[in-house]
């Protein structure tokens, strides 16, 4: 390993399920999504888990005593409980568990580095427990990049979804690696978006391929300079098995791939928007084709798909990240087919579960596709807590079943529509505590707005006041658009208009680390 990581004895034991994890003391940093699955799982385990986090609040209240019920040995929440490293059973921790968001500097983990005490992210953790009772453990296709990885991530699912395997995109995207690890039915192959900060504390993860990208500066207060930040990203290829992806014009992702110590007989294979030479993939004529995964790719390409299957006026990051996204399915033995038949499901034209930005740990969700409640509790099934935009023309359904199934990952419901009555009806009925804001009378005084984009323009600000860190605002009306839009494709582009609007409107960039 290139990273200056080091197992104790313990911990270099501890590489399935079925090691012995019991009465392992260990601190868990962070209450949030990968804190709580990292604490669950060890204390299903055996482990014994101390969890602290700096906030103390109603949330994490709650999600402390669901911990302490299943059996943490205490958990520590607020400014002075999260300001030193705790002890466990009275004795230093054998290994810190840490949530993306701390940084290295914090007093908890600056403790433990100073004690030599090995830190790992969810992501190690759920690394070492996905061999379980022998069964065969689904590989992984790494994902990491400053812009672009949850496109790339969501496309890479849909593909796999296309060739029929039972496959999920987890990690940074939202779902927790090891939620998805613990699925009980498992998985045939998981997409892994992965932050430079989960990076930077994964230390033996083997994917069976990797892709960076590209990469530009950011994060760097986190990761101490662009230096670390590099370094915590090039941490995606190494121990790659079959195939490390990387941007053919960015020579940066390729030295990465130079740098990277992988396992024998890995292949680096590159992608461009451009001519693809031998052993990468690329653009010829409006195709996606491929040069890196055929027998004969000295003299010949095979075609993957057309550009049009990314939907109308694809700009050229979604082909780079399209072909990133082959590139992955196609070391995993994915037929081309499946790559253009999971674009075409995927495509922004279809405005079927397309993510349109991420800003302050909120991301932002177009759905409008979803014209009906069976289509919406699809979308609203994918994310745990969500601010709904949703209403419009009802077309007679009833909307008790899917309010009822998802009220609780509702934080607030926005209502579009010019008669959104049917479903305020089933949001009082069966979640009585969720706010419901009409977009229609948000700042006009309960004038409905003369224009479809205007009445996006005010959910999409609504929703902003509503949304907290970790939420998703998802746009999935379950009613068709009629009555306020020309068409569902319409209604989805005011959306993206309006999301590009509020986040263009925000100081802070959205690029991913
Ligand atoms: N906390 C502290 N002190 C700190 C930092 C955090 O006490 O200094 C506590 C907070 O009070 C909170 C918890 O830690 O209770 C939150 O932990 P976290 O910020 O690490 O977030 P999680 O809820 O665990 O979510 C993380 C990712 N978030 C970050 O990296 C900031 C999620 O990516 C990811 O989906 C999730 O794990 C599951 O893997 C979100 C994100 O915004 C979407 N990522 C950034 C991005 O893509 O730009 C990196």
């Amino acid at each position: 390993m290139s990273d200056a990581y080091t197992d104790t004895p313990r911990l270099a034991s501890l590489t399935t399920w079925d090691s012995d994890w019991r009465g392992l003391r260990v601190v868990v940093t962070g209450i949030g999504l990968s804190g709580f699955s990292a604490a669950d799982t060890l204390i299903e385990l055996g482990a014994r888990v101390v969890v602290v986090d700096g906030q103390d609040s109603e949330e994490t209240r709650a999600k402390a005593d669901t911990l302490r019920i299943v059996g943490a040995a205490s958990v520590l929440l607020g400014a002075d409980a999260a300001a030193a490293l705790p002890l466990v059973d009275g004795e230093q921790p054998e290994l810190v568990v840490t949530s993306p968001g701390f940084s290295p500097e914090h007093p908890v983990l600056a403790q433990a580095a100073a004690a030599g005490i090995p830190v790992w992210g969810d992501v190690e953790l759920a690394w070492r427990v996905r061999i379980r009772e022998g069964r065969p453990t689904a590989p992984w296709l790494a994902i990491t990049g400053t812009n672009g990885k949850t496109t790339t991530v969501s496309m890479t699912e849909s593909m796999l979804l296309a060739a029929g395997l039972r496959a999920v995109a987890a990690g940074n995207v939202g779902t927790p690696i090891l939620d998805a690890i613990r699925d009980p039915q498992g998985w045939d192959v998981i997409a892994v978006e992965l932050s430079s900060f989960q990076l930077h504390w994964t230390h033996t993860m083997s994917p069976l391929a990797s892709v960076c990208l590209n990469i530009a500066e950011d994060h760097v207060d986190w990761h101490g300079g662009y230096d670390g930040y590099r370094a915590a990203k090039a941490k995606v290829y190494e121990n790659t098995q079959v195939a490390c992806i990387y941007n053919a014009e960015q020579a940066e992702t390729e030295h990465m791939v130079e740098e990277a110590d992988v396992v024998e007989g890995c292949r680096a294979i590159g992608f461009t928007t451009g001519m693809p030479a031998i052993s990468m993939l690329g653009i010829v004529e409006g195709l996606l084709v491929d040069r890196a995964f055929i027998e004969q790719r000295r003299d010949s390409a095979a075609e993957l798909a057309s550009l049009d299957d990314l939907g109308d006026r694809a700009p050229r990051h979604l082909a780079a990240n399209a072909l990133a996204a082959a590139a992955l399915v196609r070391a995993f033995g994915v037929e081309p087919v499946a790559v253009r038949d999971g674009l075409r499901n995927y495509a922004p034209g279809g405005h079927r579960i397309e993510p349109v930005a991420k800003l302050n740990d909120i991301l932002w969700v177009n759905d409008s596709k979803a014209t009906n409640p069976h289509a919406a509790a699809a979308s609203l099934a994918a994310f745990p807590s969500v601010v709904w935009i949703a209403g419009g023309l009802s077309k007679g359904v009833t909307y008790d079943d899917l309010v009822q199934a998802h009220a609780p990952r509702l934080r607030a419901v926005v209502l579009i529509g010019t008669d959104s009555s049917e479903l305020r009806g089933a949001l009082t009925r069966h979640a009585p505590d969720v706010p419901v804001i009409e977009a229609a009378a948000a700042d006009t005084g309960g004038e409905i707005p003369s224009t479809g984009e205007a009445v996006m323009v005010q959910a999409v600000t609504a929703a902003a006041a509503a949304a907290e860190p970790g939420d998703t605002v998802l746009m999935a009306p379950a009613s068709a658009s009629m009555d306020q839009f020309r068409s569902y494709a319409h209604r989805g582009e005011a959306f993206i208009e309006a999301v590009r609007g509020y986040v263009e409107g925000q100081a802070q960039t959205t690029e991913e680390p």
